[in-house]
Formats: structure tokens, C-alpha cells, sequence
């Protein structure tokens, strides 16, 4: 009896010392924005075992921040959300010498991150895109004849996309996303802090709100690509994975995005670690892998998603690298807004006004 207590003393303290030393990092970040081998070489080459969660929204992500204890220690806040968040005090400052790898990042790219985390303290970027109109080709020449998608137009006004109605439509249930652009189609300053423009963009959303099937930020890459839906007002990155899951398939379905000619919202997710994060060392360690030339081009190749690690773009495929609807040119650049964090009272004017959208209360 004793030697067996003994043993299964033993046996327990093993455990728990292995247990112990067992290295982990818990990372939550969006769906599809990986490709998934990259985990698995870390923790080949490091002996830290990934625990990878992921989300579609940045109010899902901000719900958990601020709730206290998170349990992760990476995490990939969209800018404006990033820079109220900080604000807030949810994250701890990076220790930049543990990320050799920040003299790979785009200094344009960090500088206009700089914005919203000044000084560079606290984030490095991950990837960068635009919201958009991605759709299905030949369901779209049906409807409006050979031209592109190229306008809000399509988007906003209602005789436009009440002719896509019966073919499925998808926006973004993200009031960032949606209410900027609808303002952009309004000719209203889409970062706009003013509740009466806030309003008026909601109220555009609600004219074209009888035409979509669905507001959701990440089931749309397979509704597009299988053909359950014709058009999405979605993120670049998304929708050129419907298109290659599309192909893959070979089921005839041809995804194209565009980049309304009007302008649309350019944003950045970002790496940051809670404050309460259990693994720092493992949080900066996986932070600097991510942003490895090799590895960034990596994520970028099998996202179709542009990252910030400037040293990534020759390994980048060409077909990606010279698609001007991931790395849009100057010109293209020009026409691109950025948004700012809603200050504690708009944001309750705007989460009010995306319930009005969604729920018509
Ligand atoms: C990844 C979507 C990330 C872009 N599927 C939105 N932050």
C-alpha cells in the first residue's frame, strides 16, 4: 500500500513538472488568416505547442479583452479597434527586443499603424486589406450586363441590388465595414463621429436591407465559392479564397472582387498581447516567427490577405503580389479611407444603429 502510495506520488509530481515545462502559446485570431502548416513548423523548430482559437469580429474579440482575463496571449485587433483597446489598458507594451524580426515590417505600413498605436508601442502588423464587392461573374452579367461591379452603386441603391436578391447576398456583419462605406456612397465623411451621419448611413442600410439574405463576416468564402450566394460586400482576402476554392472545386463558379471606384475603407489587423497574457515569452517568440519574411509571404500565399512584412513581397506569388485588389497601386491607394476608434458615446450610437439595421428595432 505504501509503495504504491509512493508511486502515485511519484507519478503526480511527473506530471505536473512536465506539465510545468510544457511550452504553449494560445493565440486568437480571425478565421482564414493562417496557413496552418506555419503552426506546425513553430512549434517544430521552437517546442511551443500553438492552442489556435479564431473569431470573425472585432466586437467578439473586444467582449472577451474586456472581460478581463482572456486566457491568450496573441491576439489581432483591427487598428481602430486596437487604438481604443490601448486606451482602455488591455494590452501590455511589446518588448521589441524579443522581435528581431520587426526590421522586416513596411515602415509605411507601421507608420500609418502609428496612428492608432503611437510610438509602435504596443502592436505590429499582420496583414492589411480592403472591404469590397466580391460576386459571382456570370450570375452578375445576368443581372446587369458585362460591365464590373465597380461602384457602390451596385451596392447602395436599392434598384441595383434588388436584382441580386434571388441569387443571395452577404455584407459583413460589421458596422465598421458596412456603415463607412455606405457613408462613402452617401458622399459623407465615412469616419464621421456625428450621430445625425451615423444615422443617415443607417438609414441607406436600411433601404438595401430587404435585398441580403445575411449580415456575417466569415461564411461567406464558401457561400461564394459553392454558389449559395452572388454577391458579398466583404474583405479582399475572403473573397479571393472563394474564388480558389471555387477552382478547386471546379464547379464553374467565377469569383471576382472589386474595389469601388469611389473609394473604399482600407484597415489593418495587428499582433498585440493581452496584458494578462500567462506566455509572454512565447507571445513574443511566435510574433517574431509570424513575421519572418518566409513565413509572412507563407500566410499571404495561402490567404490571399497583403501583410506587413515588407523583406515578404519577392517570396509573395506573383499573382497575388501584382493583384491590385490585394497590393493596390498608388493611384488605387488615393482613393482609400481610413477609420478612427468611435469614442465610448458614438459607439453606443453605432452598436444601437447596427441592431436597427440587423434586427429592424
Ligand atoms: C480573415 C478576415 C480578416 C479581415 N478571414 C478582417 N479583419
Amino acid at each position: 500500500m505504501k509503495t504504491r502510495l509512493i508511486v502515485a506520488f511519484c507519478a503526480a509530481f511527473l506530471s505536473s513538472a512536465s506539465l510545468a515545462q510544457e511550452k504553449v502559446v494560445n493565440i486568437y485570431n480571425w478565421s482564414d488568416y493562417i496557413d496552418p502548416t506555419v503552426l506546425d513548423d513553430f512549434t517544430r523548430e521552437t517546442g511551443i505547442r500553438v492552442v489556435y482559437d479564431t473569431y470573425d469580429s472585432n466586437e467578439t474579440l473586444e467582449t472577451k479583452l474586456l472581460a478581463g482575463k482572456t486566457g491568450y496571449d496573441v491576439v489581432a485587433p483591427s487598428a481602430s479597434f486596437l487604438q481604443r483597446q490601448i486606451q482602455i489598458g488591455v494590452y501590455q507594451k511589446l518588448d521589441k527586443s524579443k522581435i528581431p524580426n520587426l526590421k522586416n515590417l513596411a515602415s509605411d505600413i507601421m507608420s500609418r499603424l502609428a496612428t492608432y498605436d503611437p510610438g509602435n508601442q504596443f502592436a505590429v502588423n499582420y496583414m492589411w486589406f480592403t472591404t469590397g464587392i466580391a460576386y459571382n461573374v456570370e450570375k452578375a452579367k445576368a443581372r446587369v450586363g458585362d460591365k464590373p461591379l465597380d461602384s457602390w452603386d451596385f451596392v447602395y441603391k436599392p434598384e441595383n441590388l434588388r436584382k441580386f436578391a434571388d441569387c443571395g447576398v452577404y455584407m459583413l456583419d460589421s458596422p465598421e465595414d458596412i456603415l463607412t462605406t455606405s457613408l462613402r456612397f452617401l458622399q459623407i465623411n465615412p469616419d464621421s463621429k456625428n450621430a445625425a451621419d451615423i444615422r443617415k448611413g443607417a438609414d441607406a442600410l436600411m433601404r438595401v436591407k430587404p435585398f441580403v439574405k445575411k449580415f456575417h463576416s466569415s461564411e461567406y468564402i464558401n457561400a461564394l465559392a459553392n454558389g449559395d450566394i452572388c454577391l458579398a460586400v466583404g474583405w479582399a482576402g475572403d473573397s479571393f479564397q472563394a474564388r480558389n476554392r471555387a477552382k478547386e472545386a471546379r464547379n464553374n463558379v467565377d469569383i471576382e472582387y472589386m474595389i469601388p471606384k469611389e473609394g473604399t475603407l482600407i484597415s489593418m489587423d495587428n499582433l498585440a498581447i493581452p496584458k494578462d497574457a500567462a506566455h509572454v515569452a512565447e507571445a513574443h517568440a511566435l510574433i517574431d516567427y509570424l513575421l519572418r519574411p518566409e513565413i509572412a509571404a507563407r500566410n499571404s500565399n495561402v490567404t490571399n490577405f497583403a501583410n506587413g512584412v515588407a523583406a515578404s513581397r519577392p517570396l509573395v506569388s506573383p499573382d497575388i503580389l501584382n493583384n491590385k485588389a490585394v497590393y493596390p497601386d498608388e493611384a488605387i491607394m488615393k482613393r482609400l479611407f481610413t477609420a478612427t476608434a468611435y469614442d465610448q458615446a458614438t459607439q453606443k450610437i453605432v452598436t444601437r444603429e447596427w441592431t436597427r439595421v440587423k434586427t429592424g428595432k
